[in-house]
């Protein structure tokens, strides 16, 4: 099936009702910014402006901590089975409007609305309902008696999975009775707007959430305000580091999850059609915009040929285009700085002297910014697109002959996030896990998520655990 032009369908679009501007969510109420700044939000997919947003300043985020901060104290007074009633209303109204926000963040980031649907807004419920069943067990959870929340925590998230990304971040912050500031990213602020709208229909005390749009200078306010006890950040590591020097000598605390450059090793004994499967999903689900994306493809060599002879195959079967069609594999990419980015590393791997193949069939829209799959062969490590993250719909492929080959080759990095192995063998996935210093390792599959399962990264990809039992820790004093 040959890649597809974007053609808008206009009755999903019609779920979702998306007012002409935003104020801030501040203290249980929308506002205009302090400073009267706003900014257009627009769909990656076809540049339409979709809304206009208001653009927090140092005023506003002042505002935002005091009123976490006169929050906090009734707040985290609640006995845990209280505020797990408002984490489980919050849960359900995200279930109930879920096709509306579904179809809300495949227009404002350009991501399928397949993986919107079946991923995004699932996991996003599901990490609500997991962290409501801890909120009155604190004392279960191996953190001493009585932890208590660390207070007012404010969390920067990447445009990725920005629904998803909140509640990673909101539901074990709220859970453990901290109360949050959260400032999304500023070419997706739109799903978290329709949280706060969310939070004020759940009835959850004002204060507890709130919501500050804005840009790069908009995070760097919040995480330098002192009255912020605890920063939880998702993305790029140079911002990471950027937020840790801030943070160095202070009495806050810091999570960060970070870049990643995975390997997804495929041995000679792995089932090729599954295999392949695997790869297409670990790199091109959501346009290759995932910290664990597995980027790069280390194959056995006795079986590369057969490999990539099936890779091929499947990737022209791969459709590109509108983010609202239900059949589109893969959709818009998020903004035409990251679009920039990835024709720059691109290009820099046919420069260093690898193959470039992209299916032939490959025919992209004309308005909005778009990428074709695209997979490098003969790719050196010394390359940059075998050393960079990418953080698009790009593949590197390189080779290995022995397992400890594999495993040098996957550890050379300064990422540690996450990695594949396809193989029959259950003691080669346990011994070649073991050697891997990556935060998740999955074994005959990819980007599996649960929210039970903590998540995080070694080295460069950052620190601390999000999800699961461990992603309570972040948000308690014990
Ligand atoms: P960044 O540019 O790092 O932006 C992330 C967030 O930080 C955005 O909200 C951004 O605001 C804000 N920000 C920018 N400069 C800041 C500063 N000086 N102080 C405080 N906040 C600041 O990353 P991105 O482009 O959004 O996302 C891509 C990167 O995130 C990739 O490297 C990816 O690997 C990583 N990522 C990691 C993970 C995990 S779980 N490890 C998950 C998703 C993404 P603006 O958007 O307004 O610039």
């Amino acid at each position: 099936m040959s890649i597809f032009a974007y053609a808008p369908a206009p009755e999903s679009r019609a779920v979702v009702d998306i007012a002409p501007s935003y104020g801030l969510f501040i203290d249980g109420e929308f506002r205009p910014a302090a400073e009267d700044k706003v900014f257009p939000t627009h769909s990656p997919a076809t540049e339409e402006r979709l809304s206009e947003v208001a653009h927090a300043g140092a005023a506003d985020v002042d505002a935002a901590v005091r009123a976490a901060r006169t929050a906090f104290g009734p707040w985290s007074a609640l006995p845990g089975a209280e505020r797990a009633k408002y984490l489980f209303r919050i849960a359900r109204l995200i279930q109930e409007r879920s096709r509306e926000l579904a179809v809300l963040e495949s227009l404002d980031n350009g991501k399928p609305i397949r993986e919107s649907r079946d991923t995004d807004l699932p996991q996003a419920a599901a990490h609500f309902f997991y962290y409501a069943g801890w909120a009155d067990k604190l004392r279960y959870a191996g953190f001493g008696p009585d932890p208590r929340p660390v207070g007012v925590a404010g969390q920067v998230i990447p445009w990725n999975f920005p629904l998803l990304m909140l509640a990673w971040k909101v539901a074990p912050a709220l859970a453990t009775g901290n109360t949050v500031v959260l400032k999304p990213a500023e070419t997706t602020p739109l799903s978290a707007l329709f949280f706060a709208d969310i939070c004020r229909q759940a009835g959850l005390p004002r204060g507890v959430v709130n919501i500050l749009t804005g840009d790069g200078s908009t995070g760097a306010e919040l995480v330098a305000h002192p009255g912020i006890d605890k920063v939880a950040f998702t993305g790029s590591t140079e911002v990471g580091r950027a937020i840790a020097r801030t943070v160095a000598g202070t009495h806050k605390r810091l999570t960060l999850e970070l870049g990643g450059k995975a390997a997804n090793i495929v041995f000679d004994d792995a089932p090729i059609d599954q295999a392949v499967e695997g790869i297409v999903n670990g790199i091109f689900f959501n346009q290759g915009h995932v910290c664990c994306a597995g980027s790069r493809l280390l194959v056995q060599e006795s079986i590369q040929e057969e490999l990539l002879d099936a890779l091929k195959r499947r990737m022209e079967t791969l459709r590109v285009g509108d983010p609202l069609d239900k059949n589109t594999d893969i959709g818009a990419i998020n903004s035409a700085e990251q679009l920039a980015r990835i024709r720059e590393l691109a290009a820099a791997g046919e420069a260093e002297g690898a193959g470039r193949w992209q299916p032939a069939s490959c025919e992209l829209p004309s308005q909005g910014y778009w990428f074709a799959p695209t997979l490098f062969t003969e790719v050196q490590q010394s390359h940059r697109i075998a050393r960079e993250e990418i953080f698009g719909p790009v593949l590197s492929v390189l080779t290995f002959r022995t397992p400890e080959e594999a495993v040098a080759k996957a550890n050379n990095t300064p990422y540690g996030l996450s990695a594949g192995i396809w193989t029959e063998k259950g003691s080669r996935i346990l011994s070649v896990a073991d050697k891997l210093r990556a935060g998740v390792v999955w074994a005959n599959t990819f980007n599996k998520f649960d929210p039970a399962s903590p998540f995080g990264g070694y080295k460069e990809s950052g620190f601390g655990r999000e999800g699961g039992r461990h992603g309570l820790e972040a948000y308690l004093n014990v």
